[in-house]
Order: structure tokens, then C-alpha cells, then sequence
């Protein structure tokens, strides 16, 4: 029985070497230790052994236990050792070598100019406010005192969504501005900016959905005077101290007295050339006394208030202030044109 211990103590030692896994020592250890393993087995035949050898068999075969146990220990340990050795070579990151090439992203010209342009009025205390983009014809149109027969309010102009011709995409913000007038009372200092829409074909300066940039301010006493000061300071902000402005009359609806607003030739400044025709001057915008019928439409007094309102087109205010030629470039997403901004 000494001889069958010893001999066991060997084969598990030489197995023991063979391990390369944590299963298989689990294996290992089952076969050997385990309940109904070999050395269990052997202890079960002590009853056959003559009284007096029993201690002696029984010391030894604990020994063997120990020695069998702590083999196993060991290696156990020594699979850990190895295993974490693999992942720190495995995962191991040189924070030496260089990083690659980031490109950062930036603004679109469209919005860095948007962005100016509400810097500009949030400094002269305007609010900023936003509306649906389909429309009740009833807001885009007949609070703003344009008739019935107006060539805007064809369906070959403006895209309707109803059969009635009662809602549509809206053609400007306008509405916006007049559902603010119907909520609130004066003072109002409003700007409107947003994508509108009208049946255009694409060319150079034109596109079926562009972006406008409406204001309103309502108050007591409000003149064509401070439309003009108003406008004349978005205008040195965006194009420079120096730039002129020239006030046209013109015709709306919905405002009364109505003007058109040029700034000098960015590109000549003024001298004359293909860009602004050889008139030394180009149309930015549209503007006027709002109509005392829109006001009364919108629940406030003409004879206590008075107000101006002007539209800009974003595109048109873009391609000026970085001299632009033409509107598809906006709307194209060509990185060779975008890396510029
Ligand atoms: C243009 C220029 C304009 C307005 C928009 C406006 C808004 C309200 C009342 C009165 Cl709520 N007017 N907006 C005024 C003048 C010009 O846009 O070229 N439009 C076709």
C-alpha cells in the first residue's frame, strides 16, 4: 500500500507538469483528490491493513495529500503568473508612438453668419422666435394683408399641402412673427430665421428652399428712422464700418411705407462690375413700416402703435459677406468649398 502511494504521489507530480490550463488542473485535482478520486480509493482499503501498520499508512498517505495539494497550489498560481504576463504583453499600448491626423469639423458658412447676425440683434435686445414650417395659409398670408389674388398665393408659387389651398409650406417667416404679435403686447423686438419654400428652379441665385431672416419690432412712436438705424448697424457689423446702404422704395403688402435695401458692392466697392451689373450697389433686403391693417389683424392698436419689419435672405446676406458667386455651392456639402470657412 506504501508502494501504490508513492507511486501515485509520482504520476501526479509528473501530470502536474503536463498542465498548461485551469481546467485541466481542475481535472487534475478531481482524479486525484477529489471524493471519489484515486487517493479516496486507496484510503478505503486502510480497513484490510493489519491494526498496527494503519498510523503509519495513514501519515504517509496525508503527506501525500499535503504534497499533491500543495503541487497544485503551486501551479495554480503559476498559471495566473502566466496568464497575466499574456495580457499585459497583449493589451500593452505604446503611448509613445504618435497620433494620427484629426480633422476637426466647423460651422457652415450659412450658420456662421446666422450666428453673427443673432449676436448682432440679441445686442439691440431683440428675442429670437421660431414657428412651423407648414403653414396655415391664414397666417402666411391673410393676416398679412396679401389678397387673394396675389400672384404668391398661386399653386404654381407655393407648395400646398391641402386641395383648399388652406396650408402650405411657408414662402417666409413672417407668420412666425405674427403668431408672436397675437400672444404678446408691446414692446415686441422679434427675429425670425428659418428655412422657407417657393416653386424656383435651381440656378445661381435661386432654390426651392432657402433661409430667411424676418425682424418686427412694435412699439409706441417706432419710425421709419429706426428701421434705417437698425438696418444700417446690421450692415456695418456684417460688412464693415465703411459699407453705404441705399433705401429704394418699393412695394408689400404688409408694410406701409415700403423700401429695398442695397449695400454698396462688396466686390468693387461701388465702382461698378459684373457682380452687381455695373450699378456699384447690391439688393440685400426688404423692409418697411408694417401695415396698420396687419397690426389691427393681429389684436394691436394702430393708433397707439406703430412698428417696421424687414426680410433677409440668408444665402443672398452669405454670399455677400464672402463673396460667393453662386447659391448651389451652399447647398452642394463639397468639402473643397467648405474647408474654406
Ligand atoms: C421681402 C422682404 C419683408 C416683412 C418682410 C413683415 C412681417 C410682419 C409684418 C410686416 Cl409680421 N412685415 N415682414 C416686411 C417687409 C419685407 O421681406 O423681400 N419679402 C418678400
Amino acid at each position: 500500500m506504501k508502494e501504490r502511494l508513492e507511486q501515485l504521489k509520482e504520476e501526479a507530480i509528473s501530470a502536474l507538469n503536463t498542465v498548461t490550463s485551469g481546467q485541466m488542473l481542475e481535472l487534475l485535482r478531481v482524479k486525484y483528490l477529489g471524493k471519489k478520486g484515486e487517493l479516496t480509493a486507496i484510503l478505503k482499503q486502510m480497513g484490510s491493513l493489519p491494526a498496527e501498520q494503519r498510523p503509519t499508512v495513514g501519515q504517509i498517505a496525508n503527506r501525500v495529500r499535503t504534497i499533491i495539494d500543495e503541487a497544485i497550489a503551486k501551479k495554480s498560481s503559476e498559471l495566473e503568473e502566466m496568464s497575466m504576463a499574456n495580457r499585459l504583453e497583449s493589451e500593452a499600448l505604446d503611448v509613445t508612438i504618435p497620433g494620427g491626423e484629426f480633422q476637426f469639423g466647423h460651422r457652415h458658412p450659412m450658420t456662421i453668419v446666422l450666428d453673427e447676425a443673432k449676436d448682432i440683434f440679441i445686442g439691440m435686445g431683440f428675442d429670437i422666435a421660431e414657428g412651423p414650417e407648414v403653414e396655415l395659409s391664414y397666417y402666411d398670408f391673410d393676416k398679412l394683408n396679401i389678397p387673394i389674388t396675389h400672384p404668391a398665393r398661386e399653386w404654381t408659387d407655393t407648395f400646398y399641402t391641402t386641395q383648399d389651398e388652406s396650408v402650405h409650406l411657408r414662402c417666409q417667416t413672417s407668420p412666425v412673427q405674427v403668431r408672436v404679435m397675437e400672444k404678446k403686447r408691446p414692446p415686441i423686438r422679434v427675429i425670425s430665421p428659418g428655412r422657407v419654400y417657393r416653386k424656383d428652379e435651381v440656378d445661381a441665385s435661386h432654390s426651392p428652399m432657402f433661409h430667411q431672416i424676418e425682424g418686427l419690432v412694435v412699439d409706441r412712436g417706432v419710425t421709419m428712422g429706426d428701421l434705417k438705424g437698425t438696418l444700417n448697424l446690421l450692415v456695418s457689423r456684417l460688412y464693415g464700418e465703411n459699407t453705404k446702404t441705399r433705401f429704394r422704395p418699393h412695394h408689400f403688402p404688409f408694410t406701409e411705407p415700403s423700401c429695398e435695401v442695397d449695400v454698396q458692392c462688396v466686390v468693387c466697392g461701388g465702382s461698378g462690375c459684373r457682380t452687381c451689373k455695373q450699378s456699384g450697389w447690391i439688393e440685400l433686403l426688404g423692409a418697411g413700416v408694417v401695415h396698420p391693417k396687419v397690426l389691427a389683424g393681429c389684436g394691436i392698436d394702430p393708433d397707439e402703435y406703430s412698428g417696421f419689419a424687414f426680410g433677409i435672405g440668408l444665402e443672398r446676406m452669405t454670399m455677400l459677406r464672402y463673396g460667393i458667386d453662386d447659391m448651389r455651392l451652399l447647398f452642394e456639402n463639397d468639402m473643397r468649398f467648405l474647408n474654406q470657412f
